[in-house]
């Protein structure tokens, strides 16, 4: 459900609390996503018209039973928000924070100058130039302060990104996120208009026997014995 400030993020059981700066300065990590424990994903945007993209994030990392925040933290408009949030970050238990941010966007970059976490930026679609200047502008950080991005409005591979770091330490967590790729091969090779790529990858089928066996797809699809 939505806390202090309005917005609202919520999926897979989870819900996720949407409080702008305001609300935040009080106190931080009320509600998560995933599982109702305390957040260990910071799911920030520089705007609350980012959370339509960022909310996306959250509901991957419900559906992972990942539990995440999400909140406003403006580089722009609330900077002194932002070196608090990054500096209690560790302290409160986030251990990765995923930034949205658009046009000249400082977000992701700024949040990582001021703590040890790893960031995922990003890029946010903008109206003038389609996201691009978000993208360049997260994605070219200068040496010494790396930042992860994914592509414009992408922010479901940031939240599979966040997953898989903190997998590293989490074999549960590391089961959970190969039955999620296995649900998504699944759903590409039952659907029926893929039935050659199901017997390929299965090994059945003309195609299939080149894969399956010694040639290869080709070999079989021109009828040549393979090697
Ligand atoms: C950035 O400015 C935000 O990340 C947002 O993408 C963009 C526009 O913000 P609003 O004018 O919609 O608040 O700081």
């Amino acid at each position: 459900m939505a806390a202090a400030g309005g917005g609202s993020a919520s999926a897979g059981g989870g819900s996720a609390s949407a409080g702008g700066p305001r609300a935040a300065a009080g106190g931080v990590g009320r509600s998560a996503a995933g599982g109702g424990g305390s957040p260990i994903v910071g799911v920030v945007g520089g705007s609350r018209s980012d959370f339509p993209i960022l909310e996306r994030a959250v509901a991957v990392l419900a559906e992972l039973g990942v539990p995440a925040e999400l909140r406003v933290v403006s580089a722009h408009r609330t900077p002194d928000w932002l070196f608090r949030y990054a500096e209690a970050a560790p302290g409160r238990g986030l251990r990765v924070i995923i930034a949205g941010a658009g046009g000249a966007a400082h977000l992701p970059g700024m949040l990582a100058a001021k703590t040890q976490l790893p960031v995922i930026g990003v890029p946010i679609p903008t109206q003038h130039l389609g996201g691009l200047d978000s993208l360049l502008s997260i994605v070219q950080m200068p040496r010494g302060i790396p930042v992860a991005t994914v592509a414009i409005g992408n922010a479901e591979n940031a939240a599979l990104l966040a997953a898989a770091i903190l997998a590293l330490g989490e074999p549960a967590l590391a089961e959970r996120l190969a039955a999620y790729r296995a649900r998504q091969t699944a759903t590409v090779l039952e659907d029926p208009s893929n039935a050659d790529v199901a017997d390929v990858v299965a090994g059945t089928g003309a195609a299939g026997a080149g894969v399956a066996g010694t040639g290869s797809v080709a070999d079989a699809a021109d009828g040549r014995p393979s090697e």
